[in-house]
């Protein structure tokens, strides 16, 4: 038995605009409907998370879990600038009690990916007011998470500042074979805005506060050091030093990225995953863990999304164990990881790419929103049960 620390948390996740279906006022709700959106189709009710949220805490709950990642929509919250919605707020406080009332840790994310229209059309992340609008969303969110068990502020800020560069070179027509790195700009507004949110969460008395990473594993299929090394430290290197005095962190990790010597090398073929293009690559997880672990010694880390886009749950149960027994392997080795948390609970919105790949435990039908728990739900939950693989 492969058994992981005494008090781990398992968990599953799922992010706001990806579930709760109607967030008309957000700016994704705004690209889906552009003319010539590059998203595959629109979000439209989602998983209607917004109603459902009290039955996918009970299939959470129910499988053995002890752990819910959600996140708040801020476009909810705030739907025109300084006007705050205490019912939008009193929505999400209902959901952090209603973990607490079936025993599970509530983990809430301040910004998963989305802002209100009313930023993105006056300055948007790199906006020269969006310190003290977020500074001022998160002081009035911060009441209604004393009871969250951690608290992370903006999601994937590394991948945010990837996008704007897949964007340009989309439309220069150049081929994306992989992440490229991060536009430096985003990436340091997006660390200040980390940083503001921590500042008013900590005045606030916050539980325990940090920021959520994509994690890579980065080979080196032969003379790629060099490149390699760079890549990382855009995507990584700055965003885990600017952690440094944080809670924890957060770390979101699904696959590898490969260099050559003129840079990065597409995955094999073969090892492609059929519904989202990522490389196949459970090894991924103890691999960006233990990276993390070397350059922040000091700062707890949880695993806050691990996962794969298949329709083969089957799969999706061996790539899970696989991914673990890695994660094991670190912690055995001196990571400090404090619980893992799979992406996702439901079948959910993946962003541009609409519903196609399917991440989650529970499928949901596409018209009755009925869920279906996947054999991999029960397996996840007999493995936390037994904080350990057999
Ligand atoms: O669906 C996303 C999520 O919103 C952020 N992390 C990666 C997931 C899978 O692509």
């Amino acid at each position: 038995m492969t058994t992981f620390p005494d008090g781990f948390l398992w968990g599953t996740a799922t992010a706001a605009h990806q579930v709760e279906g109607g967030n008309v006022n957000n700016d994704h709700w705004e690209m889906e409907h552009a003319e010539h959106s590059p998203f595959v189709e629109p979000s439209g009710d989602a998983c209607d998370s917004w109603h459902r949220w009290a039955e996918d805490l009970d299939l959470v709950a129910g499988a053995g879990l002890d752990t819910y990642r959600f996140s708040l929509e801020w476009s909810r919250i705030e739907p025109a600038e300084g006007e705050f919605s205490r019912a939008a707020l009193d929505h999400y406080r209902r959901i952090v009690d209603g973990c607490r009332d079936r025993g599970l840790n509530p983990l809430v994310t301040l910004v998963h990916f989305t802002m209100p229209r009313w930023l993105m059309h006056d300055g948007g992340w790199t906006g020269p007011k969006t310190g003290d609008r977020i500074a001022r969303f998160a002081e009035f969110a911060a009441p209604a998470l004393t009871d969250a068990e951690y608290v992370a502020t903006i999601n994937e800020p590394n991948l945010m500042a990837v996008q704007p560069v897949i964007g340009a070179m989309a439309r220069r027509g150049e081929q994306i074979t992989g992440l490229p790195v991060p536009d430096q700009e985003v990436a340091e507004a997006l660390i200040g805005l980390h940083g503001r949110t921590m500042e008013v969460l900590r005045g606030a008395g916050s539980r325990p506060a940090g920021m959520t990473l994509v994690g890579l594993e980065y080979i080196d299929e032969g003379g790629g050091s060099e490149p390699l090394r760079a890549a990382r430290a855009a995507m990584m290197d700055q965003f885990l030093v600017a952690a440094e005095g944080d809670d924890f962190v957060g770390l979101q990790i699904y696959t590898a990225q490969r260099f050559g010597p003129d840079g990065l090398v597409a995955p094999p073929v073969d090892q492609q995953t059929l519904a989202h293009g990522m490389e196949r690559r459970p090894e991924a997880l103890g691999a960006a863990v233990r990276y993390a672990a070397g350059v922040l010694p000091g700062v707890p880390l949880l695993v806050t999304e691990n996962g794969i886009a298949t329709a083969d749950d089957d799969d999706r149960i061996r790539f899970t164990e696989d991914a673990l027994r890695g994660l094991a392997a670190a912690i055995a080795d001196g990571a400090d990881v404090r619980g893992y948390v799979h992406w996702s609970l439901l079948d959910n919105f993946e962003w541009m790419l609409g519903y196609a790949p399917t991440f989650g435990l529970v499928a949901v039908d596409r018209e009755t929103f009925a869920r279906t728990a996947k054999p991999s739900l029960a397996w996840l939950g007999e493995v936390a049960r037994r904080n350990g693989l057999i």
